[in-house]
């Protein structure tokens, strides 16, 4: 069965194993939760009071619980192997693709504000190039945020790019996606961070490589002149 209509579609390198993960989860709780409702409701009806039937003693089978510990044991486990792989991908700092374009993110309430090498090539100095409220990335290149917050925890919650990671005050925290689809995307505060935690929106564009260096030296440019 398909499922792919539960989630927002996705142009991320790894949304699909992602999502499958997330279908074989969602499989396994859901077949184990009508099974055990099924039989719940059958020994309700079956054992319901009747008239003279006296409730029987018993101490349980140690066969039973033998097979369902194991049964969920191996289940978890085999689970916990599967996640490792992709876990590591995403999140492992030894495994960070080694050609990506980085650029900072800082959360604040409530607002969203990128930095991007100027002319020098490179993040943290005074011709860095800010965008508020917008991420601009290249298509098809893996892509670092330096993650950061100025005041609470916020998170970047990016649906289609299957990224979310919390930014916390005090941490700059790395995190890289590839997006392989050109296009604007929403980005989203996903943790309560305030009364106006609402509007704290903003919007991922993904430029094809050309239109990305086009923006980037546009923005130079504007930069330069207010100087
Ligand atoms: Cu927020």
């Amino acid at each position: 069965m398909n499922l792919s209509w539960l989630m927002p579609e996705s142009v991320s390198t790894f949304g699909p194993a992602l999502d499958n993960l997330y279908y074989v989860i969602l499989w396994i709780t859901g077949i184990v939760f009508v099974v055990t409702e099924v039989v719940l409701v059958y020994f309700i009806i079956k054992y319901r009071h009747k008239e003279g039937r006296k409730a029987t003693y018993i101490e349980g089978s140690s066969k039973a619980e033998w097979i369902w510990t194991s049964a969920t044991a191996v289940i978890v486990m085999a689970l916990a192997i599967y996640s490792k792989g992709i876990w590591d991908t995403i999140r492992h700092p030894d495994m960070f693709p080694e050609n990506a374009y980085e650029l900072n993110v800082t959360a604040k309430q409530y607002e969203w504000n990128a930095a991007y090498a100027g002319s020098d090539g490179q993040l943290g100095t005074s011709d860095d190039i800010v965008s508020r409220n917008q991420v601009h990335v290249p298509v098809d290149q893996p892509v670092i945020v330096n993650l950061q917050s100025e005041d609470v925890i916020h998170s970047f919650f990016l649906p289609q790019l299957r990224v979310k990671h919390d930014a916390v005050p005090g941490r700059v925290w790395p995190i890289w996606f590839e997006a392989t689809q050109t296009g604007e995307f929403p980005l989203a505060c996903a943790e309560l961070c305030g009364l106006g935690h609402y509007r704290m929106g903003g919007t991922l564009i993904v430029h094809s490589k050309e239109d990305f260096d086009i923006w980037l030296s546009e923005m130079q440019i504007e930069a330069e002149d207010d100087e």
